[in-house]
């Protein structure tokens, strides 16, 4: 069997690639400019089905979204079979696909890539796609299911609007279905249903916690809010703001977990509502990150970020492990990035392995699975928590010797069931987090006691070229511009635990730099100090510099 040439020809040339305009497949799959990816998403939809072909009509997922970027932005990301992101070197197919020029380039391409990959085209081709709240996505989902059509004979699924989450679990219950690893029914009820219901075990007993304000970034993750709101009813008020997703620009617009992240301020939009004491949390554009916050009695903001999640959540679980008597059996570890606060890192690293990995779910994700329970969260507060096969054997196969050891041990097996292993779950996240505030009756700011954070700063330069920027070491020192890696360490010399890097961004047109320090106007002040060296070192306006 080959190509229909013909008919992805004809279909191709009503999606021209832009001219001058190179597509790179980052740290989440392609993502710029909405209104710039026509031609990728057709081309994304050929590759969708081409890749399940490979697999042997294994269901691939698609999920169009920009996440936490600005609403004008769009992009596309691979799921393959498990619900976890693309393989690495498909990524490589997916970027020369998205670049080939001309409509017959883009069919040699093809062509290599069927031939190259050893793909059967007799095999069937299964996928499924959805899209989040962004006024772009229809016309691009559109053009997703021209390339669809064009390669012929693929079953395809629409999951709608749908957070990233839900569609990682999607595909993952699709093709688990029947057998003996089904991950839940194939639908989005099913995914509220097992989680809610693991949620309902884990809190039964304890007191209600006081209801939680959900900043929903206006976003896709509202639309999810509520269908847990209602499943949950006084189990765990929730009480959701920003939940706009039809006026245009609202979305992740002075709100949202980034929002919350970068600038360490409560979005302007909850200061009315927030009453001091009070734990808040907010999502992002398509709810796979959740960042935690409180204002303490005198009204001060104080953030609970991926770090502090995950410091939470793995000392629960290796309670939890110990009560069961499992502690010779499983093994808890924990994956963080560069961006894990030094606090963070000291604590944790007193107490568990600890492994630090490159930006990216995927790195994190595959790291954390050579854990028996693998912890990972980024600092931005994307993560999730891994529980390995064996582990899951041991967990259904263990006989308790003791009444605390059986509620231990069926805590964590509720703890699979609530948790979605396919990738950071912003909601699922968020009960996580109910469960154990509920278990161990903390406030947000008791949570917030288990470490110190060291005062830290992000800063965003924008640059000429930013893929002249190279890093090693799990992203913690540059190897290219030459030179600049020994500038940076002159300079955090001088600051009290200071610790700074530099690496590009994988979904914005900047390079991010970050750094840390005893006191925070140190900290802000090694920032700016560095990005003025980057902004330097790329020749840029002086007008322009980071100051
Ligand atoms: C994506 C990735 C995250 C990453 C973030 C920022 O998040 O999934 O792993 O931390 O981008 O990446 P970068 O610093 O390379 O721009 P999201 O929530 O935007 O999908």
């Amino acid at each position: 069997m080959s190509l229909s040439v013909d008919t992805i020809s004809a279909a191709a040339d009503q999606h021209p690639k832009p001219a001058h305009l190179h597509f790179q497949y980052g740290t989440a799959g392609f993502r710029t400019l909405g209104s710039t990816l026509d031609s990728v998403m057709f081309r994304v939809g050929i590759l969708a089905a081409l890749r399940s072909k490979k697999l042997d009509g294994k269901t691939i997922g698609v999920m169009v979204t920009a996440s936490h970027n600005p609403e004008p932005d769009n992009g596309v990301k691979l799921v393959d079979p498990r619900g976890e992101m693309l393989e690495a070197s498909w990524e490589v197919h997916a970027t020369v696909l998205a670049n080939a020029a001309t409509t017959p380039e883009f069919l040699e391409a093809l062509e290599a890539l069927v031939k190259t990959a050893r793909i059967d085209l007799a095999k069937p081709a299964r996928v499924v796609y959805g899209r989040d709240t962004r006024p772009s996505g229809p016309a691009l989902v559109a053009a997703l299911e021209d390339g669809l059509n064009a390669i012929g004979g693929v079953e395809s699924r629409n999951a709608g609007v749908t957070t990233t989450p839900i569609l990682h679990y999607l595909v993952r219950a699709t093709n688990t279905k029947g057998s003996k690893d089904s991950y839940g029914e194939d639908t989005s009820e099913g995914y509220y249903d097992k989680i809610s219901t693991a949620f309902k075990k884990l809190v039964s007993g304890k007191a209600a916690l006081p209801p939680l304000v959900i900043d929903c970034a206006n976003g896709v993750g509202a639309q999810a809010t509520i269908e847990f709101s209602k499943i949950l009813g006084d189990k765990l008020q929730l009480i959701p703001v920003n939940d706009d997703t039809t006026t245009p620009g609202a979305l992740n617009n002075a709100c949202g977990a980034d929002f919350v992240k970068t600038s360490q301020k409560l979005p302007p939009s909850l200061s009315s509502v927030l009453k001091p004491g009070q734990r808040a949390c907010s999502l992002d554009g398509d709810a796979d990150r959740l960042i935690y916050y409180y204002l303490d009695e005198r009204g001060s903001f104080h953030m609970l970020d991926g770090d502090k999640i995950a410091a939470l959540v793995a000392a629960f679980i290796v309670e939890l492990v110990k009560n069961a008597g499992l502690e010779e059996q499983i093994r808890v570890g924990i994956v963080q990035t560069a961006y894990a606060n030094g606090g963070s890192t000291k604590y944790l690293a007193e107490r568990l392995p600890v492994k630090c990995v490159s930006t990216g779910v995927k790195h994190l994700h595959h790291a954390a699975e050579h854990y028996d329970v693998g912890v990972y969260f980024e600092a931005n507060g994307h993560g999730t928590v891994l529980f390995s096969s064996e582990t899951t054997t041991i967990l259904s196969e263990h006989q308790p010797s003791t009444p605390a050891q059986s509620t231990a041990l069926n805590h964590l097996v509720n703890l699979t069931q609530l948790i979605n292993q396919t990738v950071g779950d912003a909601l699922s996240d968020m009960l996580l987090v109910e469960v154990v505030l509920a278990h161990k009756s903390y406030s947000g700011q008791e949570w917030d006691s288990l470490y110190v954070d060291l005062p830290n700063r992000l800063v965003k330069v924008v640059v000429a070229n930013r893929h002249i920027f190279k890093t090693e070491d799990a992203e913690r020192r540059l190897v290219s511009p030459p030179g600049l890696q020994a500038k940076i360490d002159e300079l955090v010399r001088r600051y009290e635990a200071g610790r700074s890097f530099v690496r590009p961004s994988g979904t914005e047109d900047v390079v991010r730099v970050y750094a840390e320090a005893m006191v925070k106007a140190q900290a802000d002040e090694l920032a700016f100090r560095v990005a003025g060296l980057v902004y330097d070192e790329t020749g840029g306006d002086p007008a322009q510099r980071p100051s």
